[in-house]
């Protein structure tokens, strides 16, 4: 048995893009915030990331195989795959992850499609995801299982190895009892939830939703203690309940964006844009994050200030996310409509009132551009977090700007006193918003932005990190010792679910 533990992280997809090119499936590390946050975690820990390589159609164990190996060397943590063969990924992923969690936790339930075949398909996928994690795993590792894919796995861990000890953090955010009552499978995803040794949310919200419901659904329910970690017991079970807002490496960006070749980038692209000013919204096509709401908006803004005209713009960023699902086509086409009808009604000769950028920008491009923009727009519907708005304020470094953020972001709860506030389903809102941030004076702008990066720089994700471990497992990284990467090809389990 081994004596000491290792991290084992969990999510649904692993930290890699793969692409097919010239006959050959090849891979990269992916970039991102949980990977940027944990990789000094893992890395050379002798630890792993289990997780759906993401493939469709065509790429087979060997490939995958020879893909990982190299990657996970580069890594310093083996990259562990689980296979799921396409009916599973239309089950679990596209299902019921993406239409049934995802839309109901985002309080937006009329999008839901409740089919018992999917919910049948995301229990079979996670017991895919157990039958990997716990074939690799030993007695004392730390498994930290990774948003609402993988409710279900922290039970069925404990089934086949009741040893082993798992903690969840959910990303997204968790939802009234009223909005989560309407999920056919409710008691069954609360109870899994109360599997995990140590439960965590983004914000105090999210858990204070969570334990509404389980007081609904569990009447035994019992808390107690005070501050960022609760204990709770429900039945027999008892875990700790807690709340850590996820953020981002702000040393790194903020360095990045006081480069020079970013300060430089960021002068071209501020010559470039059309007005005196620019307001630059940096989104994942998604429903839930408001890129409608912010065109009315921005459109309501013309509108009614007709003096803005010509001196401020819109650049709107949207990363393609979901591209197969049709709900997402019609978001991105309807996207497309309000940006023709607003640049339809108000261009000139001179001035284009809203640019859109569809794709992927390089981090440097994105510093630049964060740097340059002068007021950050973000009107989620709903977001667990949201880190772009976080991202805004460590590029922007000593320069002035704004950052006018949903009210219903987590990040809102946060950094509440040095942002302006929106309510995006309020069109005149966010229209006075942005006037407001237009004409705010410079100091008001330089105050306010002070007081953001000093708030994102205490609470960096290296702290989140840092507090996540001391909660779930009592330990600090440096108590995870060093260890070589494990070797796993033996035990694989392919895409029918047998190991090889
Ligand atoms: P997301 O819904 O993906 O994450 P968010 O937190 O805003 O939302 O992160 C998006 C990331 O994508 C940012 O790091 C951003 O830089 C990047 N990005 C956006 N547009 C890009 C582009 N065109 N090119 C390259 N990169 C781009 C989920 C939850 C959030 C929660 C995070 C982390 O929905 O609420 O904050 O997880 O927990």
């Amino acid at each position: 048995m081994r004596k000491k533990g290792r991290l084992i992280v969990v999510s649904n997809r692993l930290p890699v893009t793969l692409s097919y090119e010239d006959g050959k499936w090849r891979g990269k590390p992916a970039s991102g915030g949980l990977v940027s946050a944990l990789n000094p975690v893992l890395k050379n820990r002798g630890g792993f990331w289990a997780g759906w390589p993401g493939t469709g159609k065509g790429a087979g164990l060997s490939h995958i195989r020879e893909i990982l190996g190299p990657l996970s060397e580069e890594s310093g943590y083996r990259l562990l795959p689980v296979m799921l063969t396409e009916v599973d990924v239309e089950a679990f992923y596209h299902g019921f992850s993406n239409s049934v969690l995802w839309p109901l936790f985002h309080d937006l339930q009329s999008r839901c499609v409740f089919s018992p075949a999917f919910w049948e398909g995301y229990l079979k996928s996670n017991g895919k995801f157990a039958r990997v994690v716990a074939k690799h795993a030993g007695e004392n590792d730390f498994v930290w299982v990774n948003d609402y894919q993988l409710i279900p796995l922290g039970e069925m861990l404990k089934k086949r190895r009741s040893g082993l000890r798992s903690s969840f953090f959910l990303h997204i955010p968790f939802p009234s009892v009223d909005v989560f009552m309407k999920m056919p499978w409710r008691k069954e995803i609360l109870s899994q939830m109360t599997h995990y040794s140590f439960m965590c949310f983004q914000t105090g919200r999210d858990r204070r939703n969570f334990l509404d419901c389980l007081r609904v659904f569990f009447p035994d329910t019992a808390v107690s203690g005070r501050g960022h970690i609760l204990r709770v017991k429900v039945e027999d079970r008892s875990f700790f309940l807690g709340s850590l807002p996820i953020s981002i490496d702000f040393q790194a960006y903020s360095s990045l964006g006081s480069s020079r070749s970013v300060v430089s980038r960021a002068k071209t692209i501020r010559e470039e844009v059309p007005g005196k000013q620019f307001v630059l919204g940096v989104d994942r096509l998604d429903y839930s994050k408001g890129i409608p709401e912010k065109l009315r908006g921005f459109q309501r803004c013309l509108e009614r200030f007709p003096d803005l005209r010509e001196m401020i713009s819109l650049h709107q960023i949207v990363v393609p996310s979901r591209e197969s699902v049709d709900q997402y086509q019609a978001l991105k086409e309807e996207i497309e409509l309000l940006i023709s009808r607003i640049n339809g009604r108000y261009s000139t000769t001179r001035w284009v009132p809203v640019n859109w950028h569809y794709g992927s920008v390089s981090r440097e491009e994105l510093a630049a551009i964060y740097r340059a923009a002068d007021i950050a727009l973000v009107t989620s519907l709903k977001d667990g977090m949201n880190l772009v708005c976080k991202e805004y304020c460590a590029c922007k470094g000593k320069e002035p700007g704004v950052l006018i953020l949903s009210e219903f972001a987590g990040a809102a709860l946060q950094l509440a006193k040095g942002a302006v506030l929106v309510n995006p389903y309020d069109t005149d809102g966010v229209a006075e918003a942005i006037y407001r941030a237009f004409s705010m004076a410079e100091k008001e702008k330089r105050d306010r932005m002070r007081f953001l990066r000093k708030s994102i720089a205490r609470q960096n994700v290296f702290w989140w990190v840092d507090n996540f471990l001391r909660a779930a497992a009592g330990k600090k990284l440096e108590e995870f010792p060093e260890q070589a990467i494990p070797s796993l090809w033996p035990g694989i389990i392919t895409q029918a679910g047998k190991e090889k």
